[in-house]
């Protein structure tokens, strides 16, 4: 009995530390390796290596996050991992294999043992500069950025080297006939189009993320801390499952809004104010990515309100636009129309959109929309402090309105629809306290 229950309580707190185990499954991990030697040819490779572990002070470091290449092909994001991808194969033993992962074996920071690879092979990291050396002299194309000084310096023998340029540089004067590129190039078009598995995973971080930007609706108040309001946004993100926000909350109000990454979260909030919440908690390796601009004081100005509606207008003419076959560019057009033609065009200064997945802002091409894409839609208007271009009670106001969209067949469905919107929702909301 008491056997069992450790093993229940070791099992859940392997799979706490290390949340990228459970999805998605084997079979598509390596479907995933596979697309990417196909997409290889003969004379090039890919070595996608963790990252080094970050000090942040004194013996404490960073909270880790590995490369987000590595965490897609292998679902694995401890450091110390690299993964080589070599269509014209290397020598293990007496065998050739295409695929190798060089990881220590066994028990490491309480993570458990790597599961086999259905295709390849693990091997400890001392063999990696052995395979390294009969693979790179016949390779033309290495798809290897970033790759870390500490890494090169141990591989090359060399001096150590701290910019990423000087390691490309180094590696192309030891291999003259060799070229370094971003395995994103690759990669990027596949993580592009998102699989079941993917959606479910942002699914859950959007769940989370809406969770707490309900919990801020509530909890809004005027005399209260920007960093207490992002307090009480990331509570339920974690305690929905999340790993950590998947970038650094923006809790803008006032002046604040009006600054696109700002991230200091330091001052009071004010009656009168809006407040741009720009936030999204990542869960398994997923990002969300949600902004929602609230009044402080629960109910939106006159003036707030009709920059408000513009926005989420020109948001909807983005929901209108997105289908397969749409080019980026048309999402583009379809908010600027809302937005130049409520005279706010020039108070608009961002993109409309990105790719959303492993990264946030997520790797893939950026031209046609294509089933199975998870792209965000954030439209906003921000109005300088001191325009004297329009009416006093329109200065300094700033919203920002982003959701998530899925491409389908048929056009998009928004992920993020569950979360109050409207000026209407939006009040009703802040009312529940
Ligand atoms: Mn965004």
């Amino acid at each position: 009995m008491r056997t069992i229950l450790s093993m229940i309580v070791a099992c859940a707190a392997m799979l706490a530390a290390h949340p990228a185990m459970a999805a998605p499954g084997a079979t598509e991990l390596a479907a995933r390796r596979a697309r990417v030697l196909a997409a290889l040819d003969t004379t090039a490779a890919m070595v996608l290596r963790a990252p080094e572990e970050r000090n942040r002070s004194g013996d404490t470091g960073y909270k880790y996050r590995t490369d987000s290449n590595l965490l897609y092909l292998t679902g694995e994001d401890r450091p110390g991992l690299t993964l080589v991808l070599a269509p014209r194969g290397v020598r293990i033993g007496d065998t050739t294999v295409h695929v190798v992962l060089f990881a220590k074996t066994g028990m490491h920071d309480g993570a458990p043992p790597l599961p086999a690879l259905t295709e390849g092979v693990i091997r400890p990291p001392e063999d990696l500069k052995a395979v390294l050396e009969e693979l790179l002299p016949s390779i033309r194309t290495l798809y290897a950025i970033p790759v870390t000084p500490a890494f090169i310096a141990d591989w090359l023998n060399a001096r150590p080297l701290f910019l990423e340029r000087d390691v490309k540089k180094e590696l192309e004067k030891k291999y003259p006939l060799l070229k370094v590129r971003n395995p994103s190039l690759v990669v990027g078009p596949l993580r592009a189009i998102k699989s079941p598995a993917e959606i479910a995973q942002i699914r859950r971080s959007i769940v989370a993320t809406g969770e707490g930007l309900a919990s801020a609706f509530r909890i809004c108040r005027q005399g209260m801390k920007e960093y207490e309001l992002q307090a009480a946004i990331e509570y339920p993100m974690y305690r929905a499952g999340a790993t950590a926000p998947a970038f650094s909350s923006i809790v803008g109000s006032g002046p604040n809004a009006l600054i696109l990454h700002y991230e200091r979260n330091r001052r009071m909030m004010q009656a009168g104010d809006v407040v741009v919440m720009d936030v999204g908690a990542e869960i398994e390796g997923y990002a969300a990515d949600i902004t929602r601009t609230i009044p402080v004081s629960g109910t939106f100005s006159a003036e707030q309100r009709m920059v408000y509606d513009v926005v989420l207008r020109a948001q909807e003419a983005i929901v209108g636009a997105i289908r397969p076959g749409a080019l980026w560019s048309d999402l583009d057009r379809a908010a600027r129309g809302v937005i130049d033609g409520a005279g706010y065009g020039k108070f608009w200064r961002h993109s409309v959109s990105h790719h959303l997945g492993i990264d946030v802002h997520d790797a893939g091409p950026m031209d046609t929309l294509r089933v199975g894409m998870v792209i965000t839609m954030e439209p906003g208007v921000y109005i300088p402090v001191g325009d004297t271009t329009v009416a006093p009670g329109f200065r300094g106001i700033g919203i920002r309105i982003e959701d998530d969209a899925l491409v389908t067949e048929r056009g998009c469905e928004v992920l993020t629809r569950a979360v109050p919107k409207s000026v209407r929702e939006i009040e009703r909301a802040m009312k529940k306290k």
